[in-house]
């Protein structure tokens, strides 16, 4: 297939610094997973972990003008900036996407900034597989400081904190119920929180009820809830200086080493096979999971403990 014979050549010419081959392989990745391994086999060497921030907030919150400001203050730092936009929500909305990715493409020089949206009808190994690769590929690209933005409140599709070292969460006044944003489960994920929309009511109030209920440091860190009007850049240096404090914490504690130890890699990889292989057929099929499959399908077995007792039997792990 040309498409494989061509990889070599793509990774080179990205390793170059031409964004054509990156957005390329990015495709490819997504697209054809068989081509992953062959791909990461060159690329994977020549990646050095990036700063990696990702930011997500309601519909409208401000999430693509922060990400701009940021990148605007990446820029200005002479880092060179990989931005991932990504929304699991709906295919949809890939032309709002896309209209930030023009509006954003313009404003900053193309061998400084890369954008990529990833939308979930697109990709095949699942959006959160994709995100993954796409983030090594900007790293061995050359990509520092890599910002990926997700749509959501509650309901974002992964784990962002899988991909990103430091994850911002926006609210805007508009939100609704500082209560609804508490019990969402992505506030527990939030390590710094920022109000975007202070220009309007009720922006103070929230910022105030959300910093009495962080209060309570988590594991050592105090989340930082930080008041910002993105469209006039206002609070961006607030965040800038949180992000730094927050990658000052992670070294500290030892949990930035394990996030880009390659080791956390290996698990995101089998994963990634795992879930390319698993499905009925295969465990219609396969020679452990047969027996078990024929059980659990006659009722003589629930498919909890038929599961734990194949991946034991696989997994060496049977006890005597
Ligand atoms: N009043 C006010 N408007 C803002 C502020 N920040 C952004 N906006 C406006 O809010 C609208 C949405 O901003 P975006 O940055 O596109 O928001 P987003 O979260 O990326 O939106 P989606 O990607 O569509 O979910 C735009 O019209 C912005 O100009 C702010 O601080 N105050
Ligand atoms: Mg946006």
């Amino acid at each position: 297939m040309a498409l494989t014979q061509d990889t070599g050549t793509l990774i080179n010419n990205m390793l170059n610094g031409d964004v054509r081959s990156l957005s390329r392989l990015m495709t490819l990745v997504e697209r054809e997973p068989d081509l992953v391994p062959r791909i990461m086999k060159d690329v994977y060497p020549h990646r050095r972990p990036a700063r990696r921030v990702g930011l997500s907030g309601p519909p409208g919150a401000g999430k693509s003008t922060t990400l701009g400001n940021l990148i605007k203050r990446g820029v200005e730092a002479g880092r060179k900036v990989g931005v991932l936009c990504i929304d699991p929500t709906s295919p949809l909305t890939g032309g709002a996407i896309l209209g930030d990715r023009i509006r954003i493409t313009e404003m900053f020089p193309a061998d400084k900034v890369f954008i990529r949206s990833v939308a979930s009808g697109d990709s095949l190994g699942g959006l959160a597989a994709a995100t993954k690769l796409h983030a090594l590929l900007l790293e061995a690209a050359g990509c520092d400081l890599v910002l990926i933005e997700t749509v959501g409140l509650g309901q974002v599709g992964y784990d962002i904190t899988d991909v990103a070292e430091t994850f911002i969460l926006l609210v805007v006044p508009e939100s609704g119920d500082t209560v609804q944003i508490l019990k969402s489960g992505i506030i527990e994920l939030a390590d710094i929180v920022v109000v975007n929309k202070a220009d309007r009511d009720g922006a103070g109030e929230i910022a105030e009820t959300l910093r009495l209920s962080f209060m309570e440091p988590r594991h050592g860190w105090s989340i930082p809830v930080i008041m910002s009007v993105a469209r006039e850049d206002k609070g961006t240096d607030e965040i800038m200086d949180a992000l730094k404090r927050h990658l000052f914490y992670l070294r500290e504690d030892g949990r930035l080493a394990s996030f880009r130890s390659p080791d956390h890699d290996f698990i995101n990889a089998v994963s990634f096979f795992i879930k390319r292989t698993l499905n009925r057929e295969f465990l219609a099929t396969h020679p452990v999971f047969k027996s078990f499959h024929e059980k659990i399908m006659c009722g003589d077995m629930d498919p909890y403990s038929a599961a734990a007792i194949a991946m034991n039997t696989i997994l060496g792990q049977e006890k005597q």
